[in-house]
């Protein structure tokens, strides 16, 4: 071990006298998975390469904005040149408008943009539009679901909080709490029920469509319809988280794959091609409460930066090229039959769940359904396939709360080398 990762073991404990953990986001500190953590030096394609030298297929992903693969040709372009006319003006450029007409055109609840730096500053001003417009104060949202960590979404989190057992986060006051009603992912009739309850108080119910930090959980069919219905029932707003699935699942994110159209929606992640962007938008009505044009305020220094615009410009660009999703699709489909024939060979129980080019192995033999489903698996063995895979040259988010994620940088070459650590794998796992 100490002769493969010398270089990482060491750079982690000198990140560790200084950061958390050594990390700026919890769940790539290994915790969970009993390892130490890799420190990356570069990446092409689907594939980087650690401090020590190893090379590994990458399933990680950036956890999920590098849909065009790490250091994509047409992406690095677009960002050295924007960087060479600066990179950051603190008023309006050209990209930004460039930028929103494309999100515009592309995600069908999208009329007017705004954006952000990150997932959860949109998630958090998505939500502030809601009790703005509506008056109200109460946001739904699904036990398991992550929408950042905005203080009040962050009660019965999933992702990292429930990787490392905080769920719900100490330093979130009682009051801001009780603002969060909670309910299980894919049960219509507990939003009924809730909404029965609370109707009057309740500004948004805010989903991840595809649910992508317990795991990833697709919608059971005309569950989004049915939170439709009720938020249309009882005055209050739908909010589509899709951080994870914006431009991934289809160009068109989640809402154009199930025909569910939300009255916002939080992007992220594929938005800003591998740069710090996320943005928030939907029905003018809304969109235009928001300063200066409205009374609901919210700002930042490096919002809509050219180097994000000209990332995330690029990126969609290559998502538009003839066969994206359908390259990503095949791939992704050959990966799933490829986990679920070696789990089968090596006699070990697991349940794939995927939706386009994101996917979760969960270990268990039952359906996964919602996060009772997801915490119900055996994250020891995924921790020991985890290990196996990594000491093979495949990386995988380290959680068995997190999805995977294929870009368009992954090969035949990039499948083969998985098939064979996935083989080894599951073999691990059974002991
Ligand atoms: N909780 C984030 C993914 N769902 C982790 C992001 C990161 O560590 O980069």
């Amino acid at each position: 071990m100490a002769e493969r990762y010398g270089a990482s073991i060491e750079a982690h404990a000198a990140a560790k006298r200084l950061m958390p953990g050594g990390v700026n986001s919890p769940v790539r500190a290994y915790g969970s998975v009993g390892r130490e953590p890799i420190t990356i030096a570069s990446g092409k394609g689907c594939r980087v390469t650690d401090i020590d030298g190893n090379g590994y297929v990458d399933y990680v992903g950036s956890f999920g904005p590098l849909i065009a693969g790490h250091a994509a040709d047409e992406v690095v372009t677009a960002i050295t040149k924007a960087a060479q006319r600066g990179t950051s003006f603190g008023m309006p450029n050209e990209l930004e408008t460039k930028l929103a007409a494309e999100v515009v055109a592309a995600v069908p609840s999208v009329e007017v943009v705004r954006f952000v730096n990150s997932g959860t500053e949109a998630t958090m001003s998505a939500m502030r539009v809601a009790r703005g417009a509506t008056g109200r104060s109460k946001i739904i949202k699904c036990i398991g679901g992550y929408h950042g960590h905005v203080d009040s979404l962050l009660v019965q989190a999933g992702s990292g909080a429930t990787t490392l057992g905080v769920p719900s986060s100490p330093g979130v006051p009682d009051a801001v709490a009780e603002t969060t009603l909670l309910v299980p992912y894919n049960d219509v009739e507990a939003a009924g029920a809730m909404f029965e309850r609370h109707g009057e108080d309740i500004a948004a119910m805010m989903v991840e469509p595809i649910a992508g930090n317990m795991g990833c959980v697709p919608p059971r069919e005309g569950y989004l319809q049915a939170l439709r219905g009720l938020c249309d029932v009882y005055g209050a707003l739908l909010i589509f988280d899709e951080v994870m699935t914006g431009f991934r699942v289809a160009y068109g994110g989640a809402q154009e794959l199930y025909g569910v159209t939300p009255d916002l929606t939080a992007l992220g992640k594929v938005v800003g091609g591998g740069m710090p962007c996320a943005a928030y938008g939907g029905r003018e009505d809304l969109m235009r409460q928001i300063a200066p044009d409205g009374p609901i305020y919210q700002a930042g220094t490096l919002s809509g930066n050219p180097l994000a615009m000209a990332a995330g410009l690029a990126t969609l660009e290559l998502l538009r090229q003839k066969g994206a999703y359908v390259q990503l699709e095949d791939y992704s489909k050959q990966l799933e039959d490829v986990l679920t024939t070696e789990a089968d060979r090596a006699g070990v129980a697991v349940t794939v769940n995927r939706v386009g080019s994101m996917l979760t192995v969960f270990f268990g033999e039952h359906a996964v359904t919602d996060y009772a489903g997801a915490t119900t698996c055996d994250t020891e063995a995924f921790a020991r396939f985890f290990g196996a895979l990594l000491d093979r040259g495949v990386v995988i988010p380290p959680s068995q709360f997190e999805a995977w994620f294929v870009g368009l940088g992954h090969d035949d070459e990039a499948l083969a080398e998985t098939c064979e650590a996935v083989a080894a794998g599951f073999v691990a796992v059974r002991g």
